[in-house]
This record gives C-alpha cells, structure tokens and sequence, in this order.
C-alpha cells in the first residue's frame, strides 16, 4: 500500500525553497494515500540549536504546515522526538549502516566544512535517522527537493542490507524519492549556483516566510540576472541559471510548466517580468503567512494537532520497533 512521508527540520525560519519543494507539495499529495508530516527536531540539533528557540520552530513549522493547507485530519502532523521509535529504529541502522556509505553523503561535507572534526556525532548520522524515520512508517513514497536525493538512496540502501542480513526479505520497502514538478531546487536570488538556504548569511538570498509584500518585492526586484533579455521557448538557459531560476519560481507559484512561463515572457526586460513575479509570489505566500502568524499568535491549536498526531504516528510506529526487536533478536519479556 501506498504511504507518504516528509519532514521538514526545526532549524530556522523557512523560505520559498521550503515552501515550494516540500511544504506546497506534501499538501497536493495528502488525498492521494495516507501522509505522515514530521517536525524534524531531532535533525536540527545536529547543529547547536538555543532550546528556546528550538521549541518555537517547531510549532512554526507545524504552523507553515497547517497554513499551506494541511489537513490535520487526514496527515499525521507531528514532532519527531515525541515518537521514541524514531530513536529506537536509528540505532539499530546505525549498526546496518557501513561507514563507507555514510562517508560518501555530500550534505555531510558541506554542512561539516573544513572542520569536520568538530562536527557533531550527529550531523555525520544524519542520514541513518533519516532512514529510520520513513522505514518507521513503511513509506514508499518520499516528496523532498533535490537535495535529499542521496540521503534517499541511502535509505533504500539500509533497507535493503537490513531485510538481508536478518532473512527478512521485504520486510522493509524500498521507498521512492518524489523529486518532481519545476521547482525541485529553488537557487538563490544573489547566485544561481548556491541552493536557496536557511544558513546562507544572505537575507536578500531567500524568501523567507516571514517576509512581508514589500520585502518580497524588494528581494525580486534586486535579484541577480544578466544583460539579457527573457529567452525564448526552446533556448538554453545553462550559462544563465538565474535567469532560468527566476522562471522556475514563476512556474512553480502558478502551478504553470517552464515552458507556458517562458512563452508568456519571451523576449520581454526583466523590468516587466520582475515586478509580475513579485506580485505572483506575494499572492501566494500572503495567505500562508497571515494564516501562520494567526496559528503562532496562541499555540494552543497547534499544540492539540502535535499531541493528536505524535499518539497516532506512534500507533503505527510502535509495532513495527517491536517486530525490529523481535528479528534482531532482541530479548522481549
Ligand atoms: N532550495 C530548495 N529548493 C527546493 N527544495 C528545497 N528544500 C530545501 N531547500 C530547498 C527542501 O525542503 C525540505 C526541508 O528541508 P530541511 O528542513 O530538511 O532542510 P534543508 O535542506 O537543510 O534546508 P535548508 O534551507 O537548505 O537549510 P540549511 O541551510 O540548513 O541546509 C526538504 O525536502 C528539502 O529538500
């Protein structure tokens, strides 16, 4: 049976890349099989996260989830950590896993910097939690940007070692990565070859969220592009990935392909597309962003949507760490 799984982590305020690789699209999917959405808090203190702080951002992502249109009722919303089958299941990988493979993982090396020594215990495991967060749910299938594709892999991977090592064949699926639609790897706005990101030092790089009409309007405006003028249906856009960005980002917030977004521009100066995406991206994340300072304003509502679903992720969750107990050979009374 079909099952549908993603996290988005509690790191720091979300951005259109957010928004359009994951958030926008986990609500598309919702009525399409069962859904399962997780707060990532676990995976933000892979890096030192203020506990304060720590504690708001989840309930802010669990509110970008609601005000991006999903439905309590249907997808199970929940925080991470207060499911400890998550714990359980990532140690037991962590021991199916091979140091090979996680030395392979490029979002460790970039996230380690030249530091690696000093990175946490954590950030290196990252990808094994990871695994044990959508085997927990048998999910098969997994919406995420382009930058979790390796990590997906690595899930298959671990799947795959831990039905053969413990003769359980089949026991876990083999989840597939959902990486589709045009906005799978939102850049940023000051550099076309940098992923739109929490951690770059940049505001004016992202969209935030929390960004007001006139801030957006502003970081369009001043985004970067090039001499030229919009391309034509069918030219490439390889040595113009800015450009190329700027589309992808039209395409995505109008639920539009690349090409009707070129068609309707080509030909036309940044001065007249700018603006008209500007207004096209302050229509669409307005409402999501009143809809989550209302939620945020007294948490309460989400708080019951977090509690109601760690009990039902847990539901689920629970049987299977206990079969894991059970093929490893773990004793049980
Ligand atoms: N630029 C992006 N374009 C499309 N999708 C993106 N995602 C992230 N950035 C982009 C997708 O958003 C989901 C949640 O991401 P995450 O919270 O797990 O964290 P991340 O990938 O670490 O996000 P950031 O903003 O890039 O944070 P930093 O700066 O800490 O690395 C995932 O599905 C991700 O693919």
């Amino acid at each position: 049976p079909r099952r549908i799984l993603s996290g988005i982590q509690a790191s720091g305020a979300l951005h259109l890349g957010n928004y359009l690789g994951a958030l926008k699209r986990f609500t598309a999917l919702q009525d399409a099989a069962p859904t399962f959405v997780f707060v990532a808090d676990m995976h933000a203190i892979t890096v030192w996260q203020d506990p304060a702080l720590l504690t708001a951002q989840t309930r802010e992502i669990a509110a970008a989830y609601l005000a991006s249109g999903l439905d309590p009722k249907k997808t199970v919303i929940f925080p991470q950590s207060a499911v400890r089958a998550h714990a359980d299941l990532a140690w037991v990988f962590n021991c199916v896993a091979r140091l090979g493979w996680l030395d392979r993982m490029t979002q460790f090396k970039e996230k380690s910097g030249k530091h690696k020594e000093r990175a946490s215990v954590g950030l290196y495991t990252y990808p094994v939690l990871q695994a044990a967060d959508i085997l927990l749910y048998k999910a098969t299938e997994v919406p995420v940007g382009e930058d979790q594709k390796q990590h997906l892999e690595l899930t298959r991977d671990i799947a795959g070692k831990f039905n053969n090592d413990f003769g359980a064949p089949g026991y876990f699926p083999l989840p597939e990565p959902v990486i589709q639609g045009p906005a799978t790897r939102i850049m940023s706005l000051r550099d076309g070859s940098a992923k739109m990101s929490k951690s770059d030092p940049s505001d004016q790089s992202r969209i935030n969220l929390t960004d007001d009409a006139d801030a957006i309007a502003a970081k369009i405006k001043k985004s970067k592009t090039d001499m030229g003028v919009m391309p034509q249906v069918g030219e490439s856009l390889d040595d113009r990935p800015e450009v190329r960005n700027l589309i992808a980002i039209y395409a995505a917030l109008s639920d539009q392909t690349k090409d009707q977004v070129t068609a309707q521009f080509a030909g036309q100066g940044f001065g007249a597309f700018k603006p008209a995406l500007a207004d096209l991206a302050v229509e669409a994340l307005a409402p999501v962003t009143a809809e989550m300072r209302r939620l945020m304003a007294d948490p309460t509502e989400i708080d019951r949507v977090l509690k109601d679903g760690a009990e039902r992720a847990a539901e689920v969750a629970d049987p299977v760490v206990a079969e894991v107990k059970k093929i490893v050979g773990f004793w049980q009374a």
